[in-house]
């Protein structure tokens, strides 16, 4: 582990079960359209497209609807699971194409079964709700405290039994927007989180420099991308919007400086709504952000 890869390997998932809106079901197209393939080639990666994996219509599934589509994410993340498992043994980066961020589930997890990951979770959102905590139901909202081992069985014990992550492994940043009880459960875990606040305060150099010293006993990086992180402003086009995020120039810093690690091993890029979008607006940051994460810089 450690050693920055030269092979990407790109893995759609277009799993909308995680949230309520459609839309998100298009981020792997909207991505490919908005040509991230070309880019990373560009960078000097041998880049290789496996395409979708399957995963159900909604429509399909609506038997499912009551139990907010639990049984179907957990099977698409089994084979997110595998997917990412066999891509870093073949000594590939996995690249997850979202999708809601419930794939996270199944790429944090398969990533991590060799060997430990550190995970930098950008996100207006904690993620870190139980079925119990939230107020939703969604299981997007779930999937950080599913990684660290809480919450519906069924996603805690994916790909292998337990914990996949233990929260000291986790930073998240861009925080700005928890359900009450989320709130004390983050407060008490041991994740390290940066709010928009501190960014406000700090800068995002200073964020990110301190957040990669918090993973520093770890030598293999995951970075989970969650549009709705970034300003919407910038960024419309992800299904629940948050006012008040980290810009697209704090975004490129944030990037550029975790590419300076060449520690990053494995990324997800989800919540991205082309339907709600404006142009492929959000797809194409998303593509600079990914390429500046894996090396480009402006000279
Ligand atoms: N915390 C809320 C809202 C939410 C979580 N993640 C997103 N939205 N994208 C929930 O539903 O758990
Ligand atoms: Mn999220
Ligand atoms: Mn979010």
């Amino acid at each position: 582990g450690g050693k920055m890869e030269n092979r990407i390997r790109m893995i759609g998932v277009p799993l909308d079960l995680g949230q309520e809106q459609r839309g998100v079901d298009l981020g792997p197209g909207a991505l490919r359209y908005a040509g991230l393939s070309a880019r990373l080639t560009g960078l000097g990666y041998q880049v290789e497209d496996i395409g979708n994996l399957e995963v159900p219509v909604r429509d399909v599934v609506t038997a499912e609807r009551q139990q907010h589509y639990l049984p179907s994410i957990g099977k698409v993340c089994e084979t997110v699971y595998q997917a990412g498992r066999t891509a870093v043994a073949q000594g590939c980066i996995p690249v997850f194409m979202g999708g809601d961020h419930s794939l996270a589930l199944g790429s944090i997890g398969g990533v991590t079964h060799e060997q430990p990951t550190a995970v930098i979770w950008v996100d207006a959102h904690g993620d870190f709700n139980t079925p119990e905590t939230s107020p939703s139901g969604n299981i997007h909202g779930m999937v950080l405290a599913a990684l660290l081992g809480e919450g519906h069985s069924e996603l805690v014990h994916l790909g292998r039994p337990g914990p996949k992550l233990s929260g000291s492994d986790v930073v998240l940043i861009g925080l700005r927007e928890l359900d009450p009880q989320e709130k004390v459960r983050l407060r008490e875990s041991s994740v390290n989180v940066y709010t928009m606040r501190d960014i406000d305060e700090r800068g995002i150099g200073a964020i990110a420099r301190e957040a990669l010293g918090k993973l520093a006993h770890r030598t293999r990086l995951h970075l989970s991308l969650d549009l709705d992180g970034l300003d919407p402003l910038e960024v419309p086009g992800v299904g629940t919007t948050s006012p008040g995020g980290i810009t697209y120039r704090e975004a490129q810093l944030l990037m550029e400086i975790i590419a300076d690690t060449k520690l990053l091993c494995s990324m997800d890029i989800v919540e991205i709504n082309p339907i709600l979008d404006h142009g492929n607006r959000t797809a194409k940051i998303a593509v600079e952000l990914a390429a500046s994460a894996f090396g480009e810089a402006i000279m």
